[in-house]
């Protein structure tokens, strides 16, 4: 996250970690991308964050990722479904959304305490200008790398005929796709937070309405973050997660 703050324990948990090490190898799994639970055994993600090579574990309950917290829960990815029409093109990525189920342990997956708990899913669309909240590990404004300590900062959601003008994005953000941030820049999400929440308030509650996709770079003026819209996959998220 560029221009964010430390993140209070606790206050976003529904933030995953994503985390992976080459398919069969010994070495420690490293953070890779954001995800969002949204149910005990499925966690919300960008498409482009899955690569078939490599394992993929889930990190729950954690603000800092070179400390083992008490908090934390850590469960294996059984299985990754990405959209069926996911394509990265030249200029975008379109169905940026994958979904990652679980392995229980037990019979269950994460289980609710005060640090992890599912995000609710959106109803209606959010009014231009809205407030919402955008978090991670992925690079800053000084750290290229990302950061130990989960960031969030407020970002507010830019209208999308003025998001697809030719100074900013042009054709490139489809319907599917919505922007945030500022366009003078300074705050915006970045490498590393990709498949993390957006997420704004409807009826009192956090939703998770946009999931960290795409930009160019980050937090340059005309060039805010690029989110994939939920809204627009609630049928997808709902015939992949109901078990028949
Ligand atoms: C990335 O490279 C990336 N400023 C993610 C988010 C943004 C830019 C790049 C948005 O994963």
């Amino acid at each position: 996250i560029y221009g964010g703050l430390k993140a209070i324990p606790g206050a976003l948990p529904w933030q995953v970690s994503l985390q992976v090490r080459p398919k069969g190898s010994t070495l420690p799994f490293r953070h890779s991308c954001g995800g969002v639970l949204i149910e005990s055994c499925w966690v919300l993600t960008a498409g482009h964050c899955i690569d078939k090579k490599h394992d993929i574990e889930a990190v729950l309950g954690t603000v800092s990722l070179g400390m083992e917290e008490s908090t934390e829960q850590t469960l294996q990815v059984e299985e990754a479904i990405i959209h069926e029409n996911y394509r990265e093109t030249p200029s975008a990525v379109e169905n940026d959304i994958a979904l990652l189920r679980l392995k229980g342990v037990n019979g269950s997956c994460a289980e609710e305490t005060q640090f992890v708990r599912t995000a609710c899913m959106p109803d209606v669309t959010m009014p231009d200008g809205s407030e919402c909240t955008i978090s991670g590990w992925g690079a800053t404004e000084d750290l290229k790398y990302g950061s130990d300590h989960l960031l969030d900062a407020k970002v507010l959601l830019i209208n999308q005929e003025k998001c697809s003008s030719p100074t900013v994005y042009s054709s490139s953000v489809g319907p599917s796709m919505f922007c945030a941030g500022y366009l003078q820049g300074g705050v915006d999400s970045c490498q590393g937070d990709s498949g993390g929440p957006l997420t704004c308030e409807q009826h009192q509650v956090q939703v998770i309405y946009g999931l960290v996709s795409w930009g160019d770079q980050c937090g340059r003026a005309n060039k805010p973050g690029v989110y994939t819209r939920v809204t627009d996959y609630l049928d997808w998220i709902k015939s992949k997660t109901q078990t028949a």
